[in-house]
């Protein structure tokens, strides 16, 4: 649809400019135009929204360009699939991107507005869980950034991570509505849908070439209609896609036909149909089986496979050459089904034969593992996955079968290993095991730290590396310096660029350049001062949401993540309670003040990590109010951990607490959001800490606990954790504590769960690393009343954390795997062409 259209629209100045006076007459414009309102009737949302519209418009002609240049030059491109990202709050972001905070903030300002009571009104997309959401979009940003043609294909739900309460102590979960006001982020692309197929059966015949062809004839169909959201790249030209599928009711799919007279029944086939897209699961590391899980990871796959195909043909790339096209990354086992319905679009949809189909296949696929927690893997019983997708199903079988005969061929003899590969678990009810699928149908296999990726290759994967070693590699995680310092701490950002310039946050390498400033008794003081004032504003949260005071001169140790046993935020208590009790028996015992503050949600149905949350509060009632614990130590439950949350913890921390049962953080990137922004770490060696460790120097770290090969041992030697109660009276003490029923109001039942699940199994050998905890909680005491020579750790630590950018990681991604060019996007001057 060209024609005599010209290319360019003309493009008004109000949508482009970015003088003062031209951002402050756009926002006006917007607040009348697209929210309805005078300034005298409007409320923050308006204004909230109509600076939303100011910016967007901004970042259009990047966008469209982009768009654009991709669909002439047809450039090699990552597609990311993940059924999660995290994204957080886009406006400030945008602003830092677009170079536009600050005139947008005077602009504002001259308004009688204040920009951060605005960036404060966003409700962010909670499209995640945790870590492995958050990474995905620190991933996309990062690509963008590098100017890397890319795009992003996940799931619109209209529900994302609950809304987190807390009552009486315990966690209830809200529905998070964050589509009640609308999203001025996204656009929807309804003339881009697209038809999804589920359940029935298959069937065979011979097609015109007297060649055999399998048809599948679905129960039902449903349509995935997609929703672009731009990504910008800091500071360049480059604007990326993510879009997420809504499904929908097919109205093609006539109800009439298929329900003559039903209306009942026709209304609830679309509400069915729009389920699948609802909400997102709140699971962090565990699996549940659920259906519409399955049904969830399905839709959102063939929507976004389709989707390349579609453009690949629309740029007349062959689909023989689909693999150069397309280098698509499977973040986790979540979109592995991917490998099978892409076969199947070669095969059933495309006339491809076998051989060709899986050729393309095995080089267009990479898989992320990022756990080894067996509770995590997903594997899909054979009845259900057949019952909903029957033609995967048995592509899955031939997959698994030619597979299963190379391996005979490589290790003939070796029957156990045949049953330990196969795609298909067999022991028992048979179930599909989606790991093995990925690694069988992808090119690369990654690990997301050293040691994580070391020990897949030792257990969770060994015989599959022992098959296919050329597949395996690192790529430790990363997070973008833009959110998690120049978003999250103007103040530090300032500082910095202040001594060493504002090529850092480009090329975070460059922050070494603060290693020489720390013996610069003046930086020092500047950067304490920073972080006192940090602290005081997070203080200042926490009297208005919690109404709890803390002392900005405490240290502020902070553990912020998913709850989660392996995580062990209960050690973390274990330890409070053990200074409650030293100061119970020495009132005037002398430890440096603290502030232990917890963040985190826990998934609805684990019944043990609901618990913990209870006990930390529990905890917090007693020692928040007795006075002979005076302002020595404060314990503080923070609601509703999130992005927009995390953005004012990260930067307040003296003491990030990354306490996770060596072996099983399979990276951890809290860790490093928290060290960049100057933070201490107390942590085992487990995940990314052993890197960061490694990279702030060992005396910039406090480390303590066993290490994976210890955890190992002691689990085969016969690991008993009474050995361990029993043969250490302050650790007695403190169970015993909690047992007496002395934080539950008397009540001695009401931990008891979590009691016995330390003494009778204490599966993540919480005992066993507790005298260790608390000794290196000393030398915490200890160094932190050493102010001056904290804070030279502090920077040491913020000075050296150049390697965990995401920049990085995606130059790993693309040296070691996807091997995409960057691709410059050139944007003419609209308001001058078009003058
Ligand atoms: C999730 O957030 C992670 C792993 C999973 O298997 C699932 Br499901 C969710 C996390 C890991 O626990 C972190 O250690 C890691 O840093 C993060 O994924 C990103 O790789």
């Amino acid at each position: 649809m060209t024609g005599i259209l010209p290319n360019k629209p003309r493009i008004e100045d109000d949508r482009t400019g970015i003088d003062i006076d031209t951002l402050k007459r756009a926002f006006l414009d917007n607040l009348f135009y697209i929210q309805a309102k005078f300034p005298k009737v409007s409320t923050k949302n308006d204004y909230y929204m109509a600076l939303a519209y100011t910016v967007r418009d901004r970042l259009l002609n990047r966008w469209l360009h982009t768009n654009q240049t991709y669909l002439e030059r047809a450039p090699r491109i990552v597609a990311y699939l993940s059924a999660e990202f995290l994204m957080g709050p886009h406006l400030g972001n945008n602003l830092i991107d677009l170079g536009l905070y600050e005139p947008v903030k005077q602009a504002i300002a001259e308004l009688g507005l204040d920009l951060n009571e605005l960036l404060e009104q966003e409700e962010e997309p909670g499209l995640g869980n945790g870590g492995l959401g958050r990474l995905a979009a620190c991933y996309i940003d990062s690509l963008a950034t590098l100017e890397i043609p890319s795009v992003a294909y996940g799931i619109r739900y209209e529900y994302g991570i609950f809304d987190q309460e807390i009552k009486d102590g315990w966690q209830v979960e809200v529905t998070d509505r964050w589509l009640r006001y609308g999203n001025p982020w996204e656009v929807v692309r309804p003339e881009s849908e697209l038809m999804v197929k589920f359940g029935g059966h298959t069937e065979t015949f011979i097609d015109e070439y007297g060649v055999y062809r399998v048809q599948w004839v679905p129960y039902k169909v449903v349509k995935g209609v997609p929703y672009d959201t731009p990504i910008l790249g800091f500071k360049t030209n480059t604007a990326n896609t993510l879009r997420l599928w809504k499904a929908e009711a097919p109205e093609s799919f006539d109800f009439a036909v298929f329900n003559q007279g039903d209306y009942f029944g026709a209304v609830h086939q679309k509400s069915e149909s729009e389920n699948i897209t609802k909400v997102l699961y709140p699971n962090d590391e565990t699996y549940q089986g659920k259906q519409l899980r399955l049904e969830q990871q399905y839709f959102f796959v063939s929507c976004s496979l389709q989707d390349m195909i579609r453009l690949a043909k629309m740029q007349g790339v062959a689909l023989e050459r689909f693999h150069e096209h397309f280098a698509i990354q499977l973040n986790d086992t979540h979109p592995t089904i991917a490998i099978a319905e892409l076969m199947r679009l070669l095969l059933d949809e495309h006339g491809f034969d076998w051989d060709r189909a899986w050729d393309i296949t095995t080089k267009t696929f990479a898989y992320t593992n990022h756990t080894l927690l067996p509770e995590a893997l997903e594997r899909w019983s054979v009845a259900m996955l057949g019952g909903l997708l029957p033609r995967h199903l048995e592509l899955i079988y031939e997959i698994n079968s030619r597979f299963l005969d190379e391996v005979r061929i490589k290790f003939f003899e070796d029957p156990d290993r045949i049953a330990r590969m196969s795609i298909i678990d067999e022991s028992g009810e048979r179930y599909v095991r989606m790991a093995h699928l990925a690694c069988v149908g992808s090119y690369a296999i990654n690990g997301v730290a050293e040691l994580h990726s070391r020990l897949l290759k030792q257990t969770v994967l060994h015989d599959f590396y022992e098959m296919y070693p050329e597949k395996f590699v690192n790529v430790t995680n990363g997070v973008t310096p833009r959110r998690f310092i120049a978003l999250s701490n103007p103040r530090l950002t300032s500082l910095i660029t202040s001594k060493i310039g504002d090529g850092w946050l480009k090329n975070l390498g460059e922050l070494r350049k603060l290693e020489s400033l720390v013996d610069d008794a003046g930086f020092r003081n500047d950067f304490y001062q920073v972080k006192q004032a940090v602290k005081q504003d997070l203080a200042d949260y926490v009297r208005a949401n919690h109404g709890v005071e803390i002392n900005p001169e405490s240290i502020y140790d902070i553990q912020a993540k998913r709850i989660h046993e392996y995580k062990r935020q209960h050690l973390n208590a274990l330890y409070i309670i053990t200074l409650y009790n030293r100061l119970k028996a020495n009132p005037s015992l002398d430890i440096a003040p603290r502030t232990f503050l917890f963040g985190g949600k826990a998934a609805p149905g684990y019944y043990m990590a609901k618990l913990i949350v209870k006990l930390i509060n529990s905890i917090a009632d007693v020692t928040n109010s007795d006075p002979d614990v005076g302002d020595r130590i404060k314990v503080v439950f923070l609601t509703d951990y999130n992005v927009k949350f995390a953005q004012r913890v990260y930067p307040a921390a003296n003491l990030s607490e990354q306490i996770s049962t060596a072996g099983k953080e399979a990276s951890g990137t809290g860790n490093m959001k928290f060290s960049m922004n100057g933070a201490l770490t107390i942590g085992t060696l487990d995940g990314a800490n052993v890197e960061i460790r490694e990279a702030v120097g060992a005396e910039n770290f406090f480390l303590f606990g066993m290490t994976a090969e210890e955890v190992l041992a002691k689990k085969a030697e016969g690991y008993n954790p009474w050995d361990y109660y029993h043969g250490n009276d302050e650790l007695k003490g403190v169970l015993d504590r909690i047992a007496s029923g002395f934080f539950s109001h008397g009540d001695t039942e009401l931990f008891k769960p979590l009691l016995d699940s330390l003494l009778y199994q204490d599966i993540f050998m919480v005992l066993a690393d507790y005298q260790s905890y608390v000794e290196c909680q000393e030398r915490v005491d200890g160094a932190f009343r050493d102010r001056d020579n904290w804070t030279r750790m502090s920077i040491l630590n913020a000075a050296r954390m150049g390697h965990f950018s995401s920049d990085r990681s995606i130059r790993d991604y693309l040296s070691q795997i996807w091997k995409a060019p960057a691709v410059k996007i050139d944007v003419p001057e609209y308001s001058q062409s078009n003058g």
